[in-house]
């Protein structure tokens, strides 16, 4: 390969924004952690979006949310349809559940959804045109020792998507860390070089390999789409917050319906309205809502 096509495999945004390094991890190991001041999230913004949080925490749940002492009433999972079982602890104690349709709820979140550095790291894997909005949550945790349980809840987030899967990504993800990620607080767990093997975890084997992802709050973890991962149950008191900002080829389905259910108002109130609406597929063509080809006619 000569110079010149080496040097256009990495995008002008990648190379702008000082983010070389990232992507080789990316393609090394999988999952890259990127410190605030490469991604200009600062202090300031994370605490305003943690103050949201626990905002929007509280009107999901109807109880208080502390993050030094976790939730202020004692809770229970029940068995109902739309709980996700892996969501509930062993004797059905719940230590953690998701705010979901996190854009709708706040511009402080849809900002963060189009961050340009998370942007550049998520289109080198996924392809720059190709890449759009899958779901956007945030997982609310705080100190219960069931977690996921003995398999960390290890998985791939392609794994919907059949196999046999290439080396690109089809779906890649972003986690803000918004509070310190560290073993014992519960961090994410991941198997390092794992996407190489584009097939899903294997057990016990992925939870012998994984490591815990340690990092200070406001760090952006990026990982592929077929990376092994889960999480460690947090072991402390006080609460383990982070949002999950998940993207997808564009030929792969959302998890969330945007394109059709997202008001449309509101992607024009966010720092770029243009590439807000791009990533939210509003102007993409499939699927087909109505009839695309012409229609013979009888000559009169
Ligand atoms: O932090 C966690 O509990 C897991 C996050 C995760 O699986 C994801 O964001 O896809
Ligand atoms: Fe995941």
């Amino acid at each position: 390969m000569d110079r010149e096509t080496l040097e256009t495999r990495l995008s002008a945004e990648v190379q702008e924004l000082d983010l070389e390094e990232f992507v080789l991890q990316l393609e090394v190991d999988g999952l890259c952690v990127v410190p605030p001041k490469k991604t200009g999230v600062g202090t300031d913004t994370i605490s305003a979006i943690r103050d949201q949080l626990l905002v929007e925490a509280e009107q999901t749940v109807g109880c208080g949310f502390d993050l030094d002492d976790g939730p202020d009433t004692a809770l229970t999972m029940t068995a109902d349809d739309n709980v996700i079982a892996q969501f509930n602890g062993d004797r059905g104690e719940p230590s953690q559940f998701l705010v979901q349709q996190l854009c709708a709820r706040d511009r402080l979140f849809r900002d963060l959804a189009i961050n340009p550095a998370a942007l550049a790291l998520i289109r080198h894997l996924i392809g720059r045109t190709a890449t759009r909005f899958s779901s956007h949550n945030a997982f609310v945790k705080w100190q219960g020792e069931f977690g996921y349980g003995p398999n960390l809840g290890l998985h791939c987030d392609q794994m919907a998507v059949p196999r046999p899967w290439g080396r690109n990504a089809l779906t890649a993800n972003t986690n803000w860390c918004l509070t310190d990620y560290t073993h014992q607080d519960g961090a994410l767990a991941y198997v390092p070089g794992s996407h190489r093997r584009m097939e899903p975890p294997r057990f016990p084997e992925a939870v012998e390999l994984a490591v815990p992802v340690e990092a200070p709050a406001g760090s952006l973890i990026v990982f592929h789409g077929a990376t092994w991962h889960g999480a460690f149950p947090r072991m402390t008191p006080g609460m383990r917050l982070s949002i999950a900002n998940y993207f997808r080829h564009y030929m792969i389905l959302p998890q969330d319906d945007i394109k059709n259910l997202f008001p449309r108002e509101l992607a024009d109130d966010c720092s770029d309205p243009t590439v807000f609406k791009l990533l939210a597929g509003f102007a993409d063509d499939f699927p087909y809502t109505q009839p695309t080809e012409r229609i013979p006619q009888i000559v009169q």
